[in-house]
């Protein structure tokens, strides 16, 4: 960044072929927050073929288990160490607040420590085959070449995802960071060397999806992609991918619903739930700014509280101080660029022209000091249903759609009347019927009087077209696993089938 090679491929720090830059913005401002690299096909297919020349030479799937496991572990030390550092640059880059950037450091850290950790105790299966003879079992390997793709909203979170069980499993990979929030990223490759990671085991390219797409996804070299970002661009990978038949993880987004029973009690009752369920369908919608793919954008509210619930909501959001993430004041930042501001904007127009009813928000904030930077208000629509693209379709943005419900089945059929499936929230004092509804729901995750939390040894994931495969937990690792069954005979004699 700003003079300093960002391309990282075969152990080597690159600026790119034809010598091409872009621009990172800082969203809080609209000014230019860095200078970076950016790839050319060329060298992405090289760092392809660095990845390929790494595996194919061995030495980091044959370095000892225990070996790589302390890599990982060195790996999350030394991001604690930089953990401001890095934070900062997530500030600079998303415009989200630092607090949240520094828990996603800490979180960042704790994937690398699970992988280490579990690396350690996989175990081979073994398989009685009925004859003592026979040694006969299943062992894990690496897949092989990976193609690490990942979005805009927690840059090195979700690269971390993929990086960690990656490296643990033994694969080479390409890390592709979004074009638009680049900057922890390569601060992140940095640190690996240091940690021990050998040269080709993890090459790194930034510039435009569009541009670098087919050089990294229309190649025989890769056996593995792992993709975090939107629905469209998922679809094209996948199908451009099957001409290879390269495996490919895809984690799409969602449509989150958030069910809450009138049972949860009322305002001002003791004990009641009402205040917290208040609070975690506003932050499960409002947290950076909406852009969160298991953000709870859809409110399905019992219709008998449904009056007061969304009143007390829309009291909360209109005070929800906006501002640069460095300001220790602020709550949440910007939208991430102009272009997604825009894309938010057109969705509220649109709400607007469904006949949904506007409660608050809809707007740029008027506070001067925020003219330059991509803000928008806290935004809730009322009076929803599923005839409307508002409330079907991902808006990525800081917008809250309410629909009612009066019964449990009800309920239950507009949690699931999405295509999407990655998470949802129930709120209820009946732990009967909160464990009816969890199960009921069709979503990778679903929280049950919480909202938003995961942890690095559960899997996480999508149920519909929020895609498929797992990352995180066991699974997680599985995918960058390919699985071998060994026969062994001890003792040898002819099969004996033909005769002659
Ligand atoms: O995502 P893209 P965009 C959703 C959200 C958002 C929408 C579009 O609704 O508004 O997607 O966002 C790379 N081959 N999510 O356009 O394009 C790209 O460079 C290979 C949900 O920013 O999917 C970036 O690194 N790669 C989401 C990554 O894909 C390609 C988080 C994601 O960008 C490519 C972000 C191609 N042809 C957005 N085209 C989530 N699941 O959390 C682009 N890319």
């Amino acid at each position: 960044m700003d003079g300093e090679p960002d391309l990282y491929i075969g152990g080597t720090w690159r600026h790119a072929s034809d010598g091409g830059t872009r621009d990172i913005v800082n969203p809080a401002h609209g000014s230019i927050a860095g200078v970076v690299d950016e790839a050319t096909p060329e060298d992405a297919r090289a760092a392809v073929a660095a990845a390929r020349a790494a595996f194919d030479d061995g030495t980091w799937r044959a370095t000892p288990v225990t070996d790589r496991a302390a890599v990982l572990d060195r790996i999350a030390d030394l991001l604690q160490r930089d953990k401001d550092d890095l934070a900062s640059l997530e500030t600079r880059d998303t415009g989200k607040t630092l607090a949240e950037s520094l828990i996603d450091i800490d979180d960042v850290t704790s994937v690398f420590r699970y992988y280490a950790k579990l690396i350690g105790v996989e175990a081979d299966r073994v398989v009685d085959v009925g004859d003592p003879t026979v040694i006969s079992r299943v062992v894990r390997e690496p897949i092989g070449v990976c193609v690490l793709i990942a979005p805009w909203n927690y840059p090195l979170l979700q690269m971390s995802w993929k990086v960690a069980p990656a490296l643990a499993a033994g694969c080479t990979m390409v890390a592709k960071p979004s074009e638009v929030t680049p900057l922890s990223t390569i601060a992140f490759v940095r640190l690996l060397a240091e940690a021990g990671v050998p040269p080709g085991v993890v090459n790194l390219i930034q510039g435009s999806g569009a541009t670098l797409g087919s050089a990294l996804t229309d190649n025989p070299d890769v056996d593995f992609i792992s993709f975090t970002g939107g629905l469209a661009t998922g679809r094209v990978i996948a199908r451009t991918a099957a001409e290879h038949v390269t495996k490919v993880a895809l984690e799409l987004g969602g449509k989150n619903p958030h069910l809450v029973f009138a049972d949860i009690g009322a305002p001002g009752d003791q004990d009641s739930g009402w205040d917290a369920a208040v609070d975690h369908v506003l932050t499960g919608v409002f947290l950076h700014s909406g852009q969160v793919c298991s953000a709870g954008t859809r409110l399905i509210v019992e219709e008998s509280i449904a009056d007061d619930f969304v009143a007390a909501l829309a009291a909360r959001a209109a005070t929800i101080s906006m501002g640069d993430g460095f300001d220790p004041a602020s709550e949440t930042g910007p939208l991430v660029s102009e272009q997604h501001r825009d894309k938010v904007e057109n969705y509220v127009q649109l709400g607007i022209s469904e006949g949904a009813q506007l409660v608050t928000g809809g707007a740029r904030p008027d506070d001067p000091a925020l003219a330059d930077g991509y803000f928008y208000l806290p935004t809730i629509f009322d009076r929803c249903d599923r005839s409307m693209k508002i409330v079907t379709e991902e808006t990525f943005g800081p917008i809250l759609t309410v629909e009612r419900f009066t019964t449990e089945a009800e309920a239950i059929a507009l949690g699931n009347d999405t295509e999407y499936g990655l998470a949802a929230g129930v709120r209820t004092s009946d732990a009967a019927r909160g464990e009816r509804v969890v199960r009921a729901l069709r979503h990778g995750t679903v929280w049950l009087n919480d909202f938003g939390y995961y942890t690095a040894s559960a899997e996480w994931g999508g149920f519909g077209k929020s895609g498929n495969g797992r990352e995180l937990g066991p699974s997680g690792l599985a995918e960058y696993q390919e699985l071998k069954h060994i026969w062994h005979n001890t003792a040898p004699t002819a099969a004996g089938w033909f005769k002659g």
